[in-house]
């Protein structure tokens, strides 16, 4: 037996045979084209309709994001479903009062204000109280076993960075809007959902429909030029 054979040879940890579709290049290239067309549509919202969305539609994105490569497999998250308008008027309220100390009581340092006023943000966050759905994604910062033993958890934050990503893009190819919103501190957020101690608050998505007046700030994003870097090794 070869100790360092890939896949192992041990048994103890099946391999299964992958073998999706190959895309020809033209077919790489097309859909290439299509999903940069999609995901480039998508913009964060804070103007949410109060249309309801169907429970099942924010349970499918769940599980799309759920489907996240993570660290050693431990796929090191918990996506928490809010609909109760009780629950959600209390997290505005929390969310509000942190954003209040940031934006009138001078938390925010001057530099973080000024890279904020192009998107016209304040402490007030209706949006909280008005999307049918709101999901926060916690991250377990270890996990617990049968026994309650603790399990080390392996790049958690870029794992569950990762599965956030993925879920906003399933949002959007839905037809659904989000805003990753990550309102400072959030530590509250474990305390109003009653979150176990290996959990912490990773982000907060309120998820619905922008609204009909819906309006975003006019960006430009990076062109490729500005974020690609080829690099070769020197002739
Ligand atoms: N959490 C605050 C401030 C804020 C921070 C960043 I970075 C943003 O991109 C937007 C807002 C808030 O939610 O208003």
């Amino acid at each position: 037996m070869n100790p360092h054979a890939y896949p192992p040879e041990d048994g103890d940890h099946p391999f299964v045979p992958y073998r999706p579709d190959l895309p020809s290049d033209e077919q790489l290239l097309e859909r290439g084209r299509g999903v940069l067309d999609r995901m480039d549509r998508r913009r964060s919202v804070r103007m949410f309709s109060t249309r309801p969305v169907p429970r099942e539609a924010v349970e499918l994105a769940v599980e799309a994001a759920s489907t996240a490569p993570s660290g050693a497999h431990q796929q090191p998250w918990t996506f928490v479903l809010i609909g109760d308008p009780g629950l959600k008027r209390r997290i505005r309220e929390a969310a509000e009062a942190e954003e209040r100390e940031n934006y009138e009581e001078g938390r925010l340092p001057d530099d973080w204000r000024e890279a904020l006023a192009p998107l016209g943000t304040d402490w007030q966050k209706p949006f909280l109280e008005r999307v049918p759905w709101i999901v926060v994604l916690f991250e377990q910062r270890y996990g617990l076993d049968e026994s309650g033993e603790r399990v080390h958890h392996y790049y958690v934050k870029e794992s569950v960075g990762i599965a956030a990503g993925m879920f906003v893009n399933a949002l959007h190819e839905m037809g659904l809007a989000t805003l990753p919103h990550t309102p400072s501190p959030m530590a509250f957020l474990r305390q109003v959902l009653g979150r176990p101690e290996n959990e912490r608050p990773f982000a907060l998505f309120p998820i619905g429909f922008p609204d009909d007046d819906c309006v975003v700030p006019d960006l430009r994003r990076k062109t490729l030029a500005e974020v690609l870097v080829e690099v070769r090794p020197e002739e």
